[in-house]
Formats: structure tokens, C-alpha cells, sequence
């Protein structure tokens, strides 16, 4: 869905009582298969101190969740149960796992792989593109082994500070094969990688919005 209707918005917030969106299937499969399932449903998360920001709240290991083999170089998507209606930046995130993704938290270092910001498509007037489902892929030279894959959707219709940023996130584990002897960077902590200052976080999108820049480190390209 490319263009979210003041409808369809409506119909969301009257069809679930804390109506947002939460991407918990990986490349179309069965909800939680491959993706970490949390303990605050579709909530976001708000606190750029917690560790909840790495993989949202309760989804610290795997569980029940299946690790999948992904060639690098080759593409994959995350899709939410309803398609994404607050504006705002999506990234995707990977961390290598010590020993494996299933028992890794997420507390080394992350790199950033993909953003997807707005455009403007006439000055200061922007387009989201707000999807159910987002494709990323794993950069070729992205060294073999276990990872979690992060996306993060970081919705900033209530302007901050009178409104607070939200995070919505969810990590796939995933075997890399294929891969390379790429040093992925730069790297990050999460939480850390975030402020309350970053332009990308503070900005108000109803308010003389001519540009923007995504939170986060650069893009490791691989
Ligand atoms: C997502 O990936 C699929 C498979 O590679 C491709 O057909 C589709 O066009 C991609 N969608 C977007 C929005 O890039
Ligand atoms: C827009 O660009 C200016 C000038 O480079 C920069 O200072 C500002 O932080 C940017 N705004 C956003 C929201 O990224
Ligand atoms: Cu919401």
C-alpha cells in the first residue's frame, strides 16, 4: 500500500484498541517463525535507554524462533500485520552473534544496512513510503555466520517534544552463507545509537519539512 488514507487510518484505530503495526513474519512466512516474538504485542518502544530498544520488550533470545540460511547478496523483507500508517523512517539493522542467533541479546555491535527515508517530491512537501512489507538485502560481503536482523520503523507523527518518537522493531535471526570478508561499519550500541537530539527525531514533519536526515549510523554498504 503506498498511500495511507485518512480512511484506512481511522478504520486501524477503530478496528484494534492500541492500534499500531508489528512486523512479525520474515519473507511471508507464519507470524514469529523467524522473527522474535515480544511481550508487548504491537507496542512501540520509547525509551532510548533501554535494551528494549534492540529487539522490543521480552525479546532478548529466541524462544521458540527458527534461525533461517540467507545467501548474501540476496533480498528478503519483513511485513507487519497491518501496513505501517505513522510517518516516519525505516532502517534495518544487522549484529553478529557470538556463538548464535538464537542465544545472542543483541548487546555488541550493530551496523546499518538500509534506510528508507521520505522524499520530496515537491520542496518541503514529503511522501512516506508507508508499506505492510519492506524488502532489504544482505550486503555481499557480509562475513558467513549467525546475525540478528533488525528493522526499525521509527514513527514521528507526534512531534517531539509534546509527542515522543516510537520505535517500532523486531529482530529475524539468520545464518549469512555465502559471504564475504567485508568489515561492516561503523558500529554502534543499541541503546546509544539514538539521542534525543538527533535532527531525525526532534523534527517536526507538519512544520517547514524540507529535508531529512535518518537516526542512526551510516549505511555499510558491503
Ligand atoms: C521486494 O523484493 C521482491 C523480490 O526481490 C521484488 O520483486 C519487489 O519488487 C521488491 N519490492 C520493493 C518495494 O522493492
Ligand atoms: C536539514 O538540513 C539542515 C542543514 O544541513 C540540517 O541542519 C538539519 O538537521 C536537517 N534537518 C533534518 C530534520 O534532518
Ligand atoms: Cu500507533
Amino acid at each position: 500500500m503506498k498511500a495511507t488514507t485518512f480512511a484506512a487510518v481511522v478504520a486501524a484505530f477503530a478496528s484494534q484498541a492500541s492500534a499500531h503495526y508489528i512486523f512479525d513474519s520474515f519473507d511471508h512466512g507464519p507470524a514469529y517463525q523467524y522473527v522474535r516474538q515480544n511481550t508487548n504485542n504491537n507496542s512501540p518502544v520509547t525509551d532510548l535507554t533501554s535494551d528494549d530498544l534492540r529487539c522490543n520488550v521480552g525479546g532478548e533470545t529466541g524462544g521458540s524462533t527458527q534461525t533461517i540460511s540467507v545467501a548474501a547478496g540476496s533480498t528478503h523483507s519483513f511485513t507487519a500485520d497491518v501496513a505501517v500508517y505513522h510517518q516516519g523512517p525505516v532502517s534495518f539493522y544487522m549484529s553478529k552473534a557470538p556463538t548464535t542467533a538464537a542465544a545472542y541479546d543483541g548487546s555488541g555491535n550493530w551496523f546499518k544496512i538500509k534506510d528508507i527515508g521520505p522524499t520530496f517530491p515537491t520542496s518541503c512537501n514529503a511522501a512516506w513510503d508507508l508499506e505492510q512489507t519492506y524488502n532489504f538485502t544482505i550486503p555481499k560481503n557480509t562475513p558467513n555466520g549467525d546475525y540478528l536482523v533488525r528493522i526499525q520503523q521509527l514513527a514521528i507523527h507526534n512531534p517531539y517534544p509534546a509527542g515522543i518518537p516510537q520505535f517500532y522493531i523486531e529482530c529475524a535471526q539468520v545464518t549469512v552463507t555465502g559471504g564475504g570478508s567485508g568489515v561492516p561499519s561503523p558500529t554502534v550500541k543499541i541503546p546509544g545509537a539514538f539521542q534525543s537530539t538527533d535532527p531525525g527525531y526532534t523534527v517536526n514533519i507538519y512544520n517547514n519539512f524540507c529535508n531529512y536526515t535518518v537516526p542512526g549510523p551510516a549505511v555499510w554498504s558491503g
